[in-house]
């Protein structure tokens, strides 16, 4: 790999449909694609009581490693394979374990702040912004929390109004300006094939590129 990777920024709020789009488009890339989810970037918690690490605002930019992200961004499209962190939900915590991640000629970065952090943006080639409104996006995380991740509705409704919804408006809404394409209610097909093709034509134009060298 001479060229740097082709790298994709997917953001968009809580239950927009981010996590689908970029496994779809992947899915569908003819070519390998890894898939680099901030969730798994939340800060390593360790040093708290599970009842403190309950409290933590995660819907704040300071939740997250962005140090890491960055230099697990660039090792990658720099094509360095990385050590991933992996994260529980159900603890509120970074696990001990980390996954190996190869790299590969197209990266897809996706979280609520996949469009906010300006080294993040200067590396990405290609930025989408996932737009599902509000009341369909509280209905999947429900759907999520309560009913695959064991939350009680009660807490996912307070932590909704508490901060999901606040943040989202300060920090998360705001960086739809940063991208070059919005897409509406998450993985509908026309996007993701719209992405798809994109993605194709710009890693045709490098294998171009790379035979004139
Ligand atoms: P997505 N989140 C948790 O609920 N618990 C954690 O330990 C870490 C994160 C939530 C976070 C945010 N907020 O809204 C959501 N809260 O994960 C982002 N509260 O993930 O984009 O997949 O919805
Ligand atoms: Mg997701």
């Amino acid at each position: 790999m001479s060229i740097p990777s082709f790298v994709v920024g997917i953001a968009g709020g809580t239950g927009a449909g981010k996590t689908t789009v970029a496994r779809e488009v992947a899915g569908a890339v003819g070519e390998a694609v890894t898939r680099l989810p901030l969730d798994n970037y939340y800060k390593d918690l360790s040093h708290l009581e599970y009842e403190d690490r309950k409290e933590i605002n995660y819907d704040h930019p300071s939740a997250f490693e962005w140090e890491l992200i960055r230099d697990h961004l660039d090792n990658l499209s720099m094509g360095q394979p990385i050590e991933m962190p992996q994260y529980d939900f159900e603890r509120h915590n970074r696990t001990d374990e980390t996954v190996s991640v190869e790299p590969t000629d197209v990266i897809v970065i996706e979280g609520i702040f996949g469009l906010y952090d300006d080294a993040i943006l200067d590396m990405l080639d290609l930025r989408v912004y996932v737009m599902t409104d509000a009341d369909v996006r509280i209905l999947r995380r429900i759907q999520r929390d309560v009913i695959d991740r064991g939350r009680d509705l009660e807490g996912v409704i307070d932590q909704y109004l508490e901060t999901v919804k606040p943040m989202h408006e300060q920090f998360v809404a705001p960086t739809k300006k940063e991208a070059d394409v919005i897409i509406p209610e998450g993985a509908n097909r026309i996007a993701v094939d719209l992405l798809t093709d994109k993605i194709e034509v710009e890693l045709a134009d490098r294998d171009v590129e790379t035979d004139l060298e």
